[in-house]
């Protein structure tokens, strides 16, 4: 019996290194190192020979795995020819801006043939997060996943999966990225769909490319999985299925929430969704697809990128079952998808959504244009919030708050728009926008309330709005313009799901709530990478607090300098 049980023992421990390869030994708060070498590297999963960036040679990148309370230190060599910067997308980087990430936001550029040290304790957290560059459009291929397991003896609060798989959704072009963003640019127009969707570096059987294989996952009969599925497109939200398999969803954006079943995941750039998956078959190839999301009359890439989930002891020739995905315009499907998230609000998990709000905020997203000579209809597509167009400084604005540099930013930002209209009506014809480097400054530890409401300035379309620095609560959503009369009343200051990138649907408002209590610098934007680019985008600067834990720290040493 003892023999079995430790043989039983050896060979799931096997198995879970071996899977997560998961350099955990049994000791708590360690510091973890890692390199990341930025090198570019014929990507022989794509259908092409044409070299991308990356880090270490992969595509994705390099997963990060640690736990709760670790410190993970970065080293990233940059040896392209790129300026770079990575960010740590979700991690709160509590007083440790400076490893935040955003190009000219918390930092300047690792330059050529320079390196930097991302220092950072992931207090407080524990779930799926990711890593991806953020500069430029070199997040395409410059991304990875960031795995943060429990403290040391604490479980899950949903039953132990045998297995954990990473599945990284992601957009590929046959050309370069950074010329692609730079064509549109140019002509002032939206850059080119992306040529394929990929799932964790595999275009699969895509039209001219029948060579190339998709990915397996391989999977026993009786066990269950956890997938652990991030969306790394730059510019499409996507849905996710198994053919013949239901999910348990238990976490959003590395925040335990109440598990639901469904077979669709919608899930947007930026965002990352944990499900359990049982393997309820005995044998058979299932299809896994993935397929964009796109509610407005906007250009999408329509192409579905396929893997197989495979049971051991299957046949090759055996035939995969298919499944079929949702319209690209099924936003019943979404809508039912967001509105099935509620924060796990447990007493080990509360949700500690801030009652009484000290800053309350209406800030409009959406497009505009500006005069451009030389573009094809003599102006060009731009974003904005609140009507500014945000432009970039020349230096990092945190370096700029943190030694008093005057003259780089002005902390001037609207509360609110600078005109009361029908948002998302479309009888304004002046589509210009104000330009500028404003934040919206709050004081240590305050309470913000704030309304995302899309325009239909040019077209009304869903935006994933990320949030560095914080978690928020998502207290309400609704459709049209917000009523702050009406609309308040139906938030849920119970149980919202907490997370860090949240739609703002189509024609609609979204509400979030957060505490300020991490002093620092803070970008806010559109995720998807288009919108970011021409400008929807603004940062909250909070102040110091007074106590001995409340400021933000010194910049390391290594900080790269502009
Ligand atoms: C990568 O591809 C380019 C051409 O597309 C080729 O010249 C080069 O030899 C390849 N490099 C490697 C390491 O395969
Ligand atoms: C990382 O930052 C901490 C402060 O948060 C500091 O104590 C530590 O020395 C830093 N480590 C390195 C290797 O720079
Ligand atoms: C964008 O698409 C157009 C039309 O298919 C094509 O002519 C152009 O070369 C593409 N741009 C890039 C940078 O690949
Ligand atoms: C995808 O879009 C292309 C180009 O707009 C169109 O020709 C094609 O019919 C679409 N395919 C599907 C499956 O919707
Ligand atoms: C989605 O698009 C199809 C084809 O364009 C159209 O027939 C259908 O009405 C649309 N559905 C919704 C919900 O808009
Ligand atoms: C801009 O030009 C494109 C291509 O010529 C055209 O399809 C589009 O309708 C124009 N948009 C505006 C706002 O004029
Ligand atoms: C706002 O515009 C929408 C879309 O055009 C329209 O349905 C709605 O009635 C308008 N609301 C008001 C108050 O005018
Ligand atoms: C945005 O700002 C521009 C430039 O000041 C102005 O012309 C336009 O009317 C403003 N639009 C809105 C919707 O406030
Ligand atoms: C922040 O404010 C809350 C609510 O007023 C308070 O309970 C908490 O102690 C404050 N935190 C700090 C660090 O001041
Ligand atoms: C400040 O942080 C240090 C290190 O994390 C901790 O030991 C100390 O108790 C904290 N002080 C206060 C007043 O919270
Ligand atoms: C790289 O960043 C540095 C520092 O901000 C800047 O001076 C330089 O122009 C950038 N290089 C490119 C190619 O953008
Ligand atoms: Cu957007």
């Amino acid at each position: 019996m003892a023999a079995a049980a430790a043989v039983a023992f050896g060979i799931r421990t096997m198995l879970l290194l071996a899977i997560c390869m998961l350099p955990l030994s049994s000791v708590e708060a360690m510091v973890r190192h890692y390199k990341f070498n930025v090198v570019m590297k014929n990507a022989t999963k794509l259908c092409s020979t044409k070299p991308i960036v990356t880090v270490n040679g992969k595509f994705p990148g390099p997963t990060i795995y640690a736990r709760e309370d670790d410190t993970v230190l970065v080293k990233v060599v940059n040896h392209v020819k790129y300026n770079l910067s990575i960010h740590w997308h979700g991690v709160k980087q509590l007083r440790t801006g400076w490893a935040d990430g955003p190009a000219y936001i918390t930092q300047c550029p690792i330059e050529p043939g320079q390196a930097y040290v991302y220092n950072f304790t992931l207090t407080g957290q524990r779930g799926t997060l990711w890593w991806h560059s953020h500069i430029l459009w070199l997040r395409a291929t410059v991304h990875g996943a960031l795995v943060i397991l429990p403290k040391l003896g604490v479980p899950y609060p949903f039953p132990k999966p045998n297995r954990e798989q990473v599945i990284i959704l992601s957009e590929w072009w046959k050309s370069d990225t950074e010329a692609i963003i730079n064509e549109a640019l140019k002509s002032g127009l939206a850059p080119n769909v992306s040529d394929a969707h990929t799932i964790n570096g595999h275009v699969g059987p895509i039209q001219g490319c029948s060579s190339k294989a998709g990915l397996t996952v391989k999977v026993k009969a009786g066990e269950s999985y956890l997938l652990r599925i991030i969306n790394g497109a730059l510019n499409e939200e996507l849905f996710f299925k198994v053919a013949g398999h239901k999910f348990t969803v238990v976490e959003v954006d590395a925040t335990y929430i109440k598990p639901f079943n469904t077979n669709t995941i919608v899930i947007a750039p930026g965002q990352t969704t944990n499900v359990l998956l049982k393997a309820n078959h005995k044998i058979g190839n299932f299809l896994l697809a993935a397929s964009p999301f796109m509610d407005a009359p906007i250009p999408v890439d329509n192409r579905t990128a396929t893997a197989t989930l495979h049971y051991q002891g299957t046949l090759a020739s055996t035939v995969t079952t298919l499944t079929s995905l949702p319209p690209t315009n099924a936003t019943a499907v979404s809508t039912a998808f967001t509105e099935s998230l509620r924060s796990l609000n447990s007493k080990e998990y509360p949700a500690r959504v801030p009652l009484k709000v000290d800053h309350n905020l209406l800030f409009t997203v959406g497009l505009g244009n500006a005069p451009c000579a030389t573009c094809v209809n003599g102006t060009r597509l731009v974003a904005d919030i609140n009507n500014v167009t945000f432009v970039m400084p020349k230096i990092s604005l945190l370096q700029a708050k943190f030694f008093n540099i005057k003259g780089v930013f002005t902390d001037d930002f609207s509360a609110n728009p600078p005109a009361l209209f029908n948002f998302t009506g479309s009888q304004v014809t002046n589509l210009r926008t104000t330009k500028g480097t404003r934040v919206y400054r709050v004081g240590y530890n305050s309470t913000i309330q704030l309304v995302l409401q899309d325009t239909g300035m040019i077209t009304p379309e869903n935006h994933p709005i990320h949030l560095h620095g914080f978690n928020f609560f998502v207290v309400g959503k609704g459709k049209g313009n917000f009523n702050p009369n009406k609309d308040t009343q139906k938030f849920n200051l119970v149980d919202p799901v907490e997370r860090n990138t949240v739609g703002v649907p189509f024609g609609g408002w979204v509400a979030i709530r957060f505490r300020a209590d991490n002093p620092g610098v803070w970008f806010m934007h559109c995720h998807l990478e288009i919108h970011t680019t021409w400008g929807l985008k603004m940062a909250f600067v909070v102040d110091n607090g007074k106590g001995p834990n409340e400021s933000l720290l010194p910049p390391p040493s290594d900080l790269p300098k502009c």
